[in-house]
């Protein structure tokens, strides 16, 4: 079988499309080819000879016909020779209607289109390039089009057809094909586009990308020359990223501008199998090009070969910009920058490249070819006006300024600003989506991510970049801030941009206020809440771990926690944030926020709190015991080293024990002792669904651990239960080493490692290894076997509260509050927002 589609063959690039010559001449299929024959069959009978050649061919997988010419009669004889061939999968017809009146040509393509929809023929690949049928020629392959036939369709090339007004034809009958192969149980995964030299313009081009975003198939898209502006551009931008195999973008000659240009790169990060990118003659300039550049170099682009931006009126410094780190992240990907707006600087500029060896990878081309010191950006918009049509351009000229004005907190100046070290990222279940899903996919979701970027928020202008981004995607569900730090000002100008992000689902903003004034971080954290409250989101998820904002922290969130956009909260982290006594504000708020959902007439589906390290102590303890037990939804809790005592753990296991569905639990490193171990034991008959239960370092000791092992061995989801640093002494580790081994037939671990098995350590772990090793005893070092004997619960109680003071003391929980002014100022100093000087 022929391997058209298949990127076995090295990549050929030309403006009638990626593999465009592999595929024609390739071929180790059956099939015909009268390429250039330069046949004219204008009746029957002059086609009657190529149409009894194609009856007579046993296997028909590609026909060629380009640089022939037929008429309606010879395309009727034509046509019905095609009933003989359901097997033929391509059809390559383009260059076929030289000298023929336009009108004509739809005929003839509809007579071939129909004997292979009556016969059920399925193509892969329709090629009709270099036809100049116009706007009517679209009609007269929309049937086909729509059609089963189509169905299997990878490849539909029409370069070069004048469509006009027909590219939005097109682009509706690749929707309804789609559609209509999801009816069908299919699934329509058109791969490759080509479109160019079509004067599409922005009708064309918005249309097409509506298409492509529900495809979400495409690899390839080559549309070059098509009059399509600034709108159309940001359309097809925006679809970009649904098609997350991309392998290649070719816009060329088309009109970005700045905005265009930005959009582009909103959606590039997306495109991990990217190869060819190009912009030639777009008119990106500095701006847009440096959004692009910036995220070429920010990402992972294994694949990447070639990045055309030559004639986009770029000054050298953009390209100096990325000097230092095209070839560290990109290789030897070629960066095409050939007449730009160099001028004085193109000899600098090439000097330099020549000294970073990069001359076979940066081209700047003829030095005669460079077109003068391009502009800096004042006036962008207003030089857009050195194109083509300019009734069109008033409009988008209007557009533009509505369109940020429209959008309190962004300044389109500031988009650029921010790009240095933006991540953007979909996540990508929109090609593996079934036909019915595909749909829902493409409403998918989608993240804004500043992951680990240490960034210094401080002042609003900091955050232009971070609103700007919030702008240019209010469908935004997933935002991480998490690794860099957020002061007031920034923090406002964050959430005024919030405000209008409906969609937002998971906010992660944990470790989000190193160096803070402990006063400031309520501020921030109720401002960003009150943003997403007043945009309506329906928030899924909130981390705001590794924050120490203490106690007052707490009341920050109180508002949020209480408010219709938590009745769909599923997952509240606040592991480390110095909660203490504000654990109590945030357990009344959930028990606050379930009766409000009551009331509402609906039910929360709160499965996840993690809430380690606050000293929650007894009191917060029982709160939280008290709001899980009502909402009882919950699939995981864990409040490790928290200082709970025997009643607040005794509390909790009465709390969880309302939560059937629960399947990881943490309780490690609190006081429980054998009487909360032997409160949990009880629970956990009601916890069918439990996966893990550590209750390591909780002094169970004999009785709670036997206790806790009898309820485990019956849990059939069982896979870990944690019981170490329990003081297990050996009588009873070897009863309940038994009891695991015999009791459960799986692979379910149970850990006693650290407890007092002092000299029967090496028996012990004998019998365990002999009774099938699903016993971890851990190594005879860590057994505590020299501590001192039995003392009283009580007493242990407060050796261990001692230890807690210490922690606390030492500054271990709260190590990134209790920060002074000095401090303060001092990180401050001079932090700059991004490095001017060109390393991303
Ligand atoms: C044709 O395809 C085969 C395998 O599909 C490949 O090995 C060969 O190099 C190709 N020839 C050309 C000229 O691309
Ligand atoms: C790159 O863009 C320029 C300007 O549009 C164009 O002339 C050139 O053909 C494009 N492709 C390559 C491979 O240079
Ligand atoms: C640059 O262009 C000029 C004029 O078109 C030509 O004479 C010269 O040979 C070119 N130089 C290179 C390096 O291509
Ligand atoms: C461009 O617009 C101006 C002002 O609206 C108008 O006078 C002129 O005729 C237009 N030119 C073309 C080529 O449409
Ligand atoms: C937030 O990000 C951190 C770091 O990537 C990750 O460990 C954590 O699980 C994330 N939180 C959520 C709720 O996904
Ligand atoms: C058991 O608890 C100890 C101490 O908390 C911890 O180090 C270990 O990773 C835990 N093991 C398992 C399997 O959960
Ligand atoms: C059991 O806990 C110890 C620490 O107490 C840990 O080192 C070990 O990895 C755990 N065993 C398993 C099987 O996870
Ligand atoms: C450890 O075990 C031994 C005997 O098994 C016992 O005498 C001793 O009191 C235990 N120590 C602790 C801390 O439980
Ligand atoms: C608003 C903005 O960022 N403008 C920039 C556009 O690019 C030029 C040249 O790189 C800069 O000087 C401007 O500051």
């Amino acid at each position: 079988m022929l391997l058209l589609c298949s990127t076995t063959f090295p990549l050929l690039y030309t403006a009638q499309g990626a593999n465009y010559v592999a595929s024609v001449m390739n071929r180790t299929a059956g099939g015909l080819s009268f390429l250039d024959r330069q046949f004219k069959l204008n009746t029957r009978e002059d086609a009657e000879e190529l149409a009894k050649e194609i009856e007579a061919c046993p296997d028909l997988i590609y026909l060629e016909l380009r640089g022939n010419t037929i008429g309606i009669e010879a395309g009727k004889r034509i046509a019905e020779a095609l009933e003989k061939h359901p097997e033929l999968k391509y059809a390559l017809w383009s260059d076929l209607f030289t000298g023929r009146l336009k009108n004509e040509i739809p005929p003839i393509l509809r007579s071939m289109c129909s004997s292979m929809m009556r016969v059920g023929t399925h193509l892969t690949e329709l090629d009709l390039s270099d036809n100049a049928f116009g706007p009517i020629g679209a009609e007269g392959i929309q049937d086909f089009l729509c059609s089963p036939s189509a169905f299997d369709l990878k490849t539909l090339r029409l370069n070069n057809n004048g469509l006009g007004a027909g590219g939005v034809i097109i682009a509706n009958c690749l929707l309804t094909a789609h559609h209509n192969a999801a009816a069908a149980g299919k699934r329509f995964a058109l791969k490759t586009f080509v479109a160019g030299r079509n004067r599409l313009e922005d009708p064309g081009a918005v249309a097409l990308a509506r298409a492509f975003k529900t495809l979400g198939s495409l690899e390839e898209i080559t549309i070059p020359q098509n009059g399509i502006r600034k709108d159309g551009i940001e359309a097809l931008a925006g679809s970009l990223r649904f098609n997350a195999n991309l392998r290649v973008i070719n816009f060329n000659d088309n009109t970005c501008t700045r905005n265009g240009a930005m959009a582009i790169s909103f959606s590039l990060g997306d495109l991990a199998q990217l190869e060819v990118l190009d912009l030639g003659d777009c008119l990106c300039r500095a701006n847009g090009t440096t959004a692009i550049l910036a995220v070429l170099v920010s990402r992972q682009f294994p694949k990447l070969r070639e990045v055309n931006l030559s004639g986009n009126e770029l000054p050298a410094v953009v390209i100096k910009h990325v000097l230092s780190t095209w070839q560290k992240r990109l290789g030897s990907t070629k960066l095409r920058v050939t007449n730009n707006g160099f001028g004085g600087e193109f000899t600098d500029l090439a000097e330099e490249i020549e000294q970073r060896g990069l001359e076979e990878i940066i081209d700047l081309g003829n030095e005669s070819d460079d077109e003068g010191t391009a502009s800096e950006e004042e006036d962008d918009d207003a030089e857009e006006s050195d194109e083509e049509d300019n009734t069109s351009r008033q409009g988008s000229e209007e557009e533009d300024k509505g369109e940020y004005q429209s959008l309190p907190c962004v300044d389109k100046h500031d988009l650029t600003a921010a790009l240095a070290g933006l991540s953007v990222h979909r996540a990508t279940p929109a090609p593996a989506a079934p036909p019915a899903a595909a749909a829902a996919a493409a409403a998918g979701p989608f993240e804004l991510s500043f992951l680990d970027q240490q960034q210094k928020f401080e002042v609003e202008a900091d955050a232009k970049g971070v609103a700007a981004a919030l702008a240019a995607h209010p469908e935004v569900t997933s935002f991480v801030l998490r690794g860099n730090t957020l002061g007031i000002g920034a923090g406002e100008r964050i959430a005024q941009a919030l405000e209008h992000c409906p969609n937002l689902k998971e906010c992660n903003w944990s470790d989000l206020f190193t160096g803070r004034l402990r006063s400031e971080i309520p501020i921030i954290v109720k401002r960003l809440c009150a943003a997403m409250i007043k945009a309506g989101v329906q928030l899924r998820s909130l981390d705001l771990s590794d924050n120490a904002f203490g106690p007052i922290g707490a009341e920050s969130i109180q508002e949020f926690l209480e408010s219709d956009s938590a009745f769909s909260l599923e997952e509240l982290r606040l592991n480390n944030c110095g909660l203490g006594a504000g654990a109590v504000t945030v357990a009344n708020s959930l028990l606050t926020l379930n009766n409000r959902a009551i009331a509402a007439g609906r039910r929360l589906n709160l499965k996840v709190i993690v809430a380690g390290r606050n000293r929650l102590e007894i009191p917060g303890a029982l709160a939280f015991a008290k709001a899980i037990g009502e909402i009882g939804t919950l699939e995981e809790l864990t409040v490790h080293q928290n200082g709970i005592h025997r009643p607040g753990v005794i509390g909790l296991a009465e709390g969880v024990a309302k939560n059937p569905g629960m399947k990881r639990l943490s309780i490690a490193d609190n006081v429980g002792g054998w009487e909360g171990a032997l409160e949990f034991a009880k629970a956990l008959p009601n916890l069918q669904q439990l996966e893990s239960a550590d209750f390591s370092d909780c002094l169970s000791k004999d009785k709670g651990c036997k206790a806790l092992v009898q309820a485990a061995v019956r849990l059939p989801q069982l896979r870990v239960l944690n019981l170490s640093g329990s003081e297990l002494t050996a009588p009873v580790a070897e009863q309940i080493v038994k009891l695991w081994s015999r009791g459960r037939g799986d692979e379910a671990i149970l850990n006693i490692s650290t407890n007092n098995l002092s000299d029967e350590f090496g028996r012990i772990r004998d019998l365990a290894d002999e009774l099938g090793g699903q016993v971890d005893v851990g190594e005879s070092d860590d057994d505590c076997g020299s501590l001192s004997g039995s003392e009283a619960d009580e007493e242990e109680d407060i050796e261990h509260e001692n230890v807690d003071e210490d922690e606390a003391s030492e500054g271990k929980m709260y190590s990134d509050e209790e920060v002074d002014e000095e401090d303060y100022y001092e990180d401050e100093e001079e932090e700059e927002y991004y490095d001017d000087e060109g390393e991303w």
